[in-house]
Order: structure tokens, then sequence, then C-alpha cells
């Protein structure tokens, strides 16, 4: 039987050029043990990160010693293991090396049975400098490959792009989103593991083809043996057993018992129904005795990406157990700058925050990690699909062999790693690599392959093909065939030779649209660009007050200060928030104001584009926005700050991610529309009320239909001429208010504006806000006399209210209640908020404030 001991314990660091130890925290990495010891300040404050540079053009080295257990020593074998090596590490026991790592994303497992004694073993790592180590590199190419955002400048090295030649996290050489903290260390788990005769080394459970009246399955048990020998495999899961005999040969055995289970409660993504798990137990049986045994836990779904031809290009979808599924989400990258700083407790935080905003997928982005564990166990307990890149992105490789087999090895553990998991719906290649290079297209592109001759651009591509093109595919194909490999995102079609890039708004394939930010288009043609699947759009805005407060001194608080713009790595990132400010609401009246405006205005965008793609169903089938969340505090495109907090933008997508919505859009000839969307299965059959209302809440118009609507599509179900509607009125001063009702319950309530915020004659409000009574101080009921829009409401307690930056009309109280964050998921009670400030964008707007005075 196996036997397993951490090494964790009593580990201690230095720079290999310094004599002193100090004590070290592992897993965990050099930038926080020196922040840990008082040797560098916090890098996240200020301008502190341009000061650490040298972390990374200097060796580290690790040591700590250990005792084995009794039960280990007993084992014929003892591997040492290593979840995570960051990245280039010499690894000693007792002296004698055995290990020689280079690359973060694999495990590593050496057998040191004959190097360690029960007492005082001595286990040191010597991390070399990840820059020091691929400088060469680039000497020896003879010149750099194109890696858009490795802030080499920040990191002192001129426009040497080091980073393509790690198999590294890439965000860790900086982002447009995130700092140049290039980390060493020892970043995941380290144990020993002992056994004797023979252990399971894997197990997987294939799902050939699920139904809900049968699942097939064929179970792979991956066992090691140390001698030749017969024996059972035993398989249980949920009152079910399979048996075969097996004999054994030392070595590896690969072992497929196949297996039926009848009528089985199948995975659904969170809106379509449970996530049902079934733990898998395999046995090894030694003359009925258990030898070895291994658990896995995984849910019984088909999945798979539906790109059919059809009369506008081709479909580009997930079909889950057989129902096409419309993929609403964002793109998440890591949590921290260091890793292992993201505790369980953030993980469930952001699941949990991606479950209540109604999302039933998030995309693990390629420019980050291979995400942990717990991330994927969060997702498969709660359905979520994962789209899982490759960590590749935004830069091209290298293609010698050495690296050839890195990148192999990497995919095949990974793969290994994560297909138990139901979560997983797709495997991608890279981010933006096919479309930035645009090898069939001479003037595609970002320009890239412009600066190469012919030579070198056939030698990049090609690494380009065998990296994506061969070896990631064939590691899918071989390791989990039940789900599908997309080479890049965005990309439009598998086949080589098509011009990929001509068409600016494909209609195949998936689709960055960066239109409306990076290229300045105005937020309504988040409305018009619309392919079959948006996989990345976003907008910036700044994190909330008390956060910026967290890296900012009081002097600091403006938008050209040095520590602010060091917290803009998007080089037009204030220009672009300041001029759609600028157009849509007006000018903020203070800097505080400026950051509320910021979040307002990136929630408006996010809204119109993903109610844009919902209506536009069937044809387009998934919306996933950038980005999800922070790796530390500054500007940046997420809804979930780097603390956690809810921006704007987080509400607004709860509300217009619902499975049922409503939504408004304008016709070319004049009409304004409502449009009903549900992904539930089951038709919607409601009632439809739609009011004009002036700013005091006088109702002007009003009208009642019956609406019928199929299931898991979008309709338009009312529609009226504008001009008609509004042409005794000021467009400034009105409003079109839209619900609609199930069996007398509301399901979603929404509101036109005729004009852009800045155009419309705001009032200044008086909002009332009432304890609920009986509700012990944690439900309030807000009121007020003018239209409040986006009314903000603070708390002193760590939490977050129900609902927040939301419009409130006249003569419609809102009822909202507090929550407090507890180990990162929303206490299920409601809780005392301290004392509640509120204000809305009249107290924000520059004008509106002279107005008051
Ligand atoms: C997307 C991403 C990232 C980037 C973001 C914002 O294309 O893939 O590379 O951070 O845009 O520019």
């Amino acid at each position: 039987m196996g036997e397993t001991q951490l090494v964790l314990k009593d580990w201690k660091f230095k720079a290999c050029r310094d004599k002193e130890w100090r004590p070290a925290v592992v897993p965990g990495c050099v930038h926080t043990d020196l922040l840990r010891e008082g040797i560098i300040a916090d890098p996240f404050y200020g301008t502190n990160e341009r000061n650490m540079q040298w972390i990374d053009k200097i060796d580290w080295e690790y040591e700590t010693a250990f005792d084995v257990s009794a039960e280990l020593m007993k084992c014929s074998s003892l591997e040492l293991v290593f979840d995570g090596l960051d990245t280039y590490a010499d690894v000693y026991v007792n002296g004698a090396p055995i290990l020689s790592a280079d690359n973060m994303f694999r495990t590593w497992r050496v057998n040191v049975k004959s190097l360690v004694a029960e007492r005082n073993n001595v286990l040191n790592i010597r991390f070399r400098s990840p820059v020091q180590e691929d400088l060469p590199k680039i000497e020896k190419l003879g010149y750099n490959l194109p890696s858009t955002n490795d802030q080499s400048e920040l990191g002192e090295i001129g426009e040497q792009k080091v980073s393509v030649f790690a198999r590294k996290a890439p965000y860790h050489y900086g982002w447009d989103w995130g700092p140049r903290l290039v980390t060493s260390g020892i970043w995941r788990e380290v144990r020993l593991e002992g056994w004797s005769d023979c252990r399971i080394s894997d197990l997987f459970v294939e799902q050939k083809s699920v139904s809900a009246a049968e699942a097939q399955l064929v179970i792979h048990v991956e066992i090691e043996s140390e001698q030749e020998g017969q024996g059972k495999v035993r398989i249980v899961t949920a009152g079910e057993e399979w048996k075969q005999d097996v004999s054994l040969q030392p070595g590896t055995n690969i072992v497929q018992v196949p297996a039926v289970i009848a009528e089985p409660e199948l995975w659904w993504s969170r809106g379509l129904g449970a996530a049902r798990l079934y733990a898998f137990t395999a046995e090894i049986l030694r003359e009925e005795k258990q030898a070895a045994t291994c658990s896995v836990r995984t849910g019984l779904r088909t999945v798979r990406l539906v790109r059919n031809k059809d009369e506008a290009g081709a479909s580009f979808y997930f079909e889950l157990n057989g129902v096409p599924v419309f993929a609403k989400g964002a793109n998440h990258i890591p949590g921290h700058s260091f890793i292992p700083e993201v505790t369980e407790e953030h993980y469930r935080h952001e699941i949990a925050t991606a479950v209540e905003s109604n999302m039933n997928m998030l995309r693990v982005w390629g420019g980050g990690i291979y995400e942990q564990a717990v991330f994927y166990e969060l997702c498969d307990e709660q359905g979520i699909l994962v789209w899982q890149d490759f960590m590749f992105a935004c830069s091209m490789y290298p293609g010698d062999e050495p690296f050839l087999n890195n990148v192999r090895l990497e995919a095949e553990e990974n793969v290994k790693r994560l297909r138990n998991h139901p979560s997983i719906a797709l495997w991608c290649g890279n981010n933006e690599i096919d479309i930035a290079w645009a090898m069939y297209d001479e003037h595609g592109g970002w320009g890239w392959k412009q600066s190469y001759d012919k030579e070198q651009r056939n030698f990049i591509w090609n690494s380009y093909e065998s990296i994506f093109h061969e070896i990631l595919p064939k590691a899918v194909a071989t390791l989990q065939p039940d789900v599908d490999y997309w080479p890049s995102s965005p990309m439009i079609s598998l086949s080589g030779d098509i011009n990929q890039h001509s068409r600016p708004l494909t209609t195949e394939g998936d689709i960055h649209y960066w239109g409306v930010w990076h290229m300045l288009e105005p937020f309504d043609h988040y409305n018009k660009k619309i392919g079959r699947f948006m996989s990345e759009y976003g907008f910036q805005s700044f994190p909330e007050y008390s956060s910026v407060l967290a890296f900012a001194a009081e002097e600091e608080l403006k938008l050209d200060s040095e520590v602010l713009l060091a917290h803009q790595r998007s080089p037009d990132g204030n220009r672009l928030i300041q001029g759609y400010m600028n157009n849509y609401m007006g000018e903020p009246k203070d800097f505080p104001s400026f950051l509320y405006m910021s979040q307002v205005l990136q929630a408006e965008a996010m809204k119109t584009a993903i109610e844009a793609h919902r209506r536009a169903m069937p044809y387009c089938m998934g919306s996933l926005y950038w980005q999800m969340n922070d790796c530390w505090p500054a500007a940046s495109w997420s809804g979930l700050d780097y603390y956690g907090k809810w921006k704007a933008m987080q509400y607004y997508a709860k509300a217009s991610l619902a499975d049922s919505i409503l939504s408004f859009d304008r016709t070319e000839d004049g009409k304004l529309c409502v449009h009903a969307i549900t992904d539930l299965l089951a038709p919607f059959i409601g009632t439809l009320r739609v009011r004009l209302y002036d700013f005091n809440g006088v109702l002007l118009k009003e009208a009642v239909e019956s609406v019928a609507v199929e299931g898991n599509s979008a309709a338009v179900v009312y529609s009226v001429d504008e001009c008609t509607l509004v042409e005794k009125y000021d467009r400034g001063s009105v409003m079109f208010l839209a619900e609609l009702d199930q069996e007398g319950e509301l399901v979603d309530r929404k509101l036109f504006y005729f004009l852009n915020t800045k155009e419309l004659k705001l009032g200044s409000p008086a909002i009332q806000l009432s304890e609920v009574e009986g509700s012990g101080g944690t439900r309030y009921v807000l009121e007020t006399d003018k239209l409040a829009k986006q009314v903000w409401l603070t708390a002193t307690e760590d939490g977050r209210f129900s609902d927040n930056f939301f419009d409130l009309i006249p003569g419609i109280p809102k009822t909202v209640e507090f929550r407090r964050r507890t180990s990162g998921e929303m206490t299920s009670r409601p809780t005392l908020p301290g004392r509640i400030n509120v204000c809305s964008m009249a107290d924000c707007l520059a004008g509106e404030a002279d107005n008051e005075a």
C-alpha cells in the first residue's frame, strides 16, 4: 500500500551568493519570502515593483532537512515528488544531484530510495535566474521572437524578450493588466511517496458515450508493478462494481475496464440541472487482498464543440448532453502575481461570484497557469464549464527539439491531471497567436512577421505548427478523446490554407472583439459586431476608492501621478477611459467620482455587449468578457478587483447574464424593441408590462402583453415606433421601463433611456434609506423623489449588498440586504453592514454638483 509524507516544513532560503539563511514558506516564492523577512517592501505598493527587478537576475537556494517515517522506509520504492518548481531548478538530496527541472508546469518524481536515511536528510534546491538562463538563447537564435506583453524594458534588459523561452507563467514577465515580477520558488507541494509491490499511478474515466439512458465508459487504470504477477482490478462507483483479471508485468501496465451505468444522473452546467458527481475507486486485489487503491471524482456528460457549416458560415457552440448551451462567463487570469498566495478562500470567492453572476463558463486564459486542483473541483461542483487554454499567449515560441519535447511532456501531464474534471469543455492551444502572426495574409496580423526574412518566417511558423497543430492536439486526442481541441483563440477555421484574417467580422470560429476600447469604436458597435462566439471583449475601469488607497498615498490620488500610471498597464488606458466618459457620461467632479464613474462606464459597456450577444442567439452562442479577476490592485478590465470587491460591472453582469432576461435594442427603421431571452429549456410563458415614465415618476404611457418564448431561445416580444412613443415628451427627461412576470413573480425589470447619461436631465434626487422592520438592521428599503441613476451603497463592514449600482425610480422602492464575506462565500444569512453611505450619478457629475451649490 502507498504512504505519503509532505515535505513542507522548516524550509530556509537565501540568494546563492549570500551566506545567511532565512526562514522560508513552502509552497511560496522568493518575492513573498523576501517580503515576509522585511528585505523588500510590498511589491504592489506605489512604484515598488521597479526596485524589485534585481530579484530575477540572481540565483536562489532553498533547503530543508527531513526525516523519513518508518512506514516509508519500509517501502521498496520511495519517490520525492515536486508538483511545481518555478522554474530552472537543480535539486540535490544529501548532496547528490537528483533532478534538473526546467518547466514550471510539470510534476517531477525521482526515486530517492537509495539516497535517503531515516533521519536528517538534506533537500537542497537551487533556482537559476530565469532571466540569465534565457538571455543567451536570444543571442543563439540571432533575433527576438515577438512577445507583445513582455515588459523587458521595465525588467532592465532593454528589448530582450526572454519570456518565450521559459515554460513559466507568461504574465510573470508583465502584461497589460499586471506587473513584471518574475518569481522563482517551490510553488506547489513537495512530498515523499512510497509503495511496495504495485500502485495505481493514474485513473481515468473515459466517457465513450453518455445519455440519460446509459453511460458507456472505459476506465483506464495505470498500474506500476515491481514484479510479474496475477491479480484483479476492481472498480466501484455509486453501488456498482466491475472486476477484471490482470496479469501484471514489471513496469507500467495499462488496464482498460469497460463499464456501463444504466440511467446515470448526468452532470449539467449551472442553470440546466444539477452538477452530479460520481466518485470512482479502483483497487488492485492480490489473492483477494487490497494491494493498491486510487479514487477520482468525475461527472457523466458529453460535451463537444459544434462547428457545423450553415448558411452564414459555421456554428461555434458547446453542446452539453445534446443541449446547445449559450456560454456565459468571463476570462480568468491568475488571482495573484505570486500564485501560492491565492488561498482556497480566494478560489471559493471567485467561483461563488461566477455562480451568483449567472455564469456557466470560465476560460482559463493562456497567459497564466494551468490552475490549481481546487479551481476545477469548484467548477465541477458548481456546474461551471471550463474553456482551458494551454499556457501560450501573444508570442511566438522556439522550435528546437528540447523545447518541443518539454512542451509535449507538459501537455501530456496537464491533460492527464485535469481530464477527469467534467467541467473541462475544451482544450485551446493558445491566446491570439494565430491572429497575430496571420501566416496566410501578408498584410494581416499585428505586424509581427513583417520584421523577419523568409527563412526566419518559415522557421518560426514551423515551430508554431509543431506545437499547436501537432503536439497539443495529439496530447488531447490520445489522452482526453472525449473533449475537443481548438488551436488558437480567436480563430476562424482549422484549415491552414484559408485566409484567416481578411474578414474583420467572421461568420465562423470565435472572435476577440476589441473595436470598443482599443480601436475607440462607440459602444453601439457591440450591437453590430457579433460573431458566432465572443470569447473576448472588454472595457477597463478603476477599482473603488478604498482599493486604490491600498496602493497609493493621498498625494498620489490623481490619474497622471507616477503611482497611478504604474498601476495602469494598458498604454492608452486612461486616455480611453476619459474619452469614453466624456462622450457618454460627462465630467466627474473629483477623483473618487472619477473612480465610481469609470466603473459605471465599464458596466454600461459590458451590459451592452453581453445583451447584444444573447439577443443574437442562436447565431451567437457564447459571451466571455475580458476579464473576471485581477492579480494585483490596478486599473483593468476586471469585474472583481484584486481584493475580491465587486465592481459596478459585476452587478450589471449578474443582471445581464440571468437565465431569463429582457433586453432592449433599436432597429434601423426607428423601432424600439424589447427582447425576451431564456437559457432555460422550458418555454417561457408570462406577462410583459411596458411603461413610459418621466424622471419624477409620473406614468405617461403603459401597455401589457402576454409573452411566449420557446425554451433556450431569444425573441422580440414587443416593439414600438420610438418617435411616436416619445413625440410629446423631452427625450432627456423620460425613461421606458419593461417588466417581465411569470406566474405572478417578477423575472426581470429593465430600463431604457433615449439619450446618453450626459444628455439626461438628472436632478438631485433625495434618496431615503430605511431599515426593514424586523430585519435587525440587515435589510433596507430605498426610495427616491426623482430618478437616481446608479445608486451606490457602501458599508463600513466588509461585504456586499444584494444589489448595487441600480437605478431608483420614484414610486418603485428597492429592498437590499447586506451579507458579509466569510470564508469565500457570502453567508447565507444577511448581516449588519455598519454605517451605510448612499450616492448616485448626480452626486458625482461636475455639472450637477454646480447646480446643487
Ligand atoms: C486580450 C487578452 C490579453 C489582454 C487583453 C486586454 O486580447 O488575451 O492578452 O490582456 O486582451 O488587452
